[in-house]
């Protein structure tokens, strides 16, 4: 099966130095050489081909992002210097905030934590890897079954007028709500991480269902959401489903989570599923404290191709450079080994079995 591959390489010149994190800089982990070692993995694959995406306008965001969010944005990066970090000093959704004549305060309402400085490039990068999600879910529009967007910075911690945990534009949020208009879309996000952005994004909608698998906040990034009691709202109510694992979580535990996952999935029935895919759930990744090995992003692939649906993979997190590659090989040997060929795109038939090697 050929792999459709989505990329703009505006991201290649954005690489903040620093987090922050309880009164101390650390280093920033979503570096440039992470999707340079992503495609020098994949670029052997049968059918490799990459696309180049040239970046969205600002308007082009909006369908779920607020445009007074995107403008406050480009208005602080465009102030920046060359090398200047910025973190905004007051971080609430203060009204004050959001009306203040200063960019540099108004962007603190839309700002959910101190994770995630804004340097220059940090607005057109994501807009190149926003970019490169929708032309993905074009693709699946025109009946490809299968398409990877490699987006960096990563999405699922955006919401629709906030930015956080290394996230501005949420792709997989955009990509699934343009997917949506030819039928029910599912995200299924196996990030770390949970995807608060996300879910929020889809938080009352009952025509896109998130599922996340991730590590509970009682001990992990974003904190604040992620329980399995955050089910959705109004029309929404059910379209959510959270599955917190605690930290150490292994194959043997996270398996049946992903079943449970994909069975609500299935019971959704979507006619498109977009895949967050976070790799830092790898055993190695000096963030997150899963305990997977590369192998099981095999499996993990073959059960999400089982599926039978034309799938959008958005790339997330995954900071243990070396093995990126490694990991994201074995995901696309086990969607070939789910049968993610056979299943002829957009209103085709469901898909064919198949065991993973090894
Ligand atoms: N010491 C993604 O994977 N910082 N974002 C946590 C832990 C924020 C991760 C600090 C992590 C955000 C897309
Ligand atoms: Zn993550």
């Amino acid at each position: 099966m050929g792999l459709k591959v989505f990329y703009n390489d505006l991201e290649q010149g954005y690489h903040p130095r620093h987090s922050f994190f309880y009164g101390r800089f650390t280093p920033y982990p979503d570096v440039p050489h992470r999707t340079r070692s992503i495609l020098a993995a994949i670029e052997g694959r049968n059918g490799f081909e990459v696309t180049a995406i040239p970046p969205l306008m600002l308007q082009d965001a909006a369908g779920v992002h607020g445009l007074d969010y995107l403008e406050a944005l480009g208005e602080v990066c465009g102030g920046l210097a060359v090398d200047e970090e910025f973190f905004p000093f007051h971080m609430a959704a203060l009204p004050l905030l959001k009306t203040s004549p200063y960019p540099r305060l108004r962007v603190g309402y839309f700002a959910l934590d101190g994770s995630t400085p804004l340097i220059a490039p940090s607005l057109n990068a994501a807009l190149g890897a926003a970019a490169s999600a929708l032309a993905g879910a074009g693709a699946l529009a025109g009946g490809e079954p299968l398409a990877y967007a490699l987006t960096r910075p990563p999405g699922h911690h955006a919401g629709r007028a906030s930015y956080a945990g290394y996230c501005l534009i949420n792709h997989a949020a955009l990509a699934a709500q343009a997917l949506s208009g030819a039928g029910k879309v599912a995200v299924l996000d196996v990030d770390f991480h949970h995807g608060n952005g996300t879910q929020e994004i889809f938080w009352g909608r009952d025509d896109v269902f998130y599922a996340s698998l991730h590590c509970r906040p009682e001990e992990a990034y974003p904190y604040i959401t992620g329980s399995a009691e955050e089910r959705g709202e109004g029309p929404g109510l059910g379209a959510n489903l959270n599955l917190p694992l605690p930290g150490g979580t292994d194959w043997a535990a996270y398996a049946p989570a992903l079943e449970t996952a994909l069975e609500a999935v299935r019971a959704f029935d979507p006619a498109t599923v977009v895949v967050s895919l976070g790799l830092d759930t790898l055993a190695s990744d000096p963030i997150g404290n899963f305990a997977l090995a590369p192998e099981d992003f095999q499996a993990i692939g073959r059960r999400i191709a089982q599926l039978g649906r034309p799938l959008l993979i958005v790339q997330e997190g995954g900071y243990d450079v070396p093995s990126l590659g490694k990991c994201v090989n074995r995901f696309f040997d086990g969607l070939d080994a789910g049968g993610i060929g056979g299943i002829g795109g957009i209103g085709g038939a469901g898909g064919a079995g198949g065991e993973e090697a090894g």
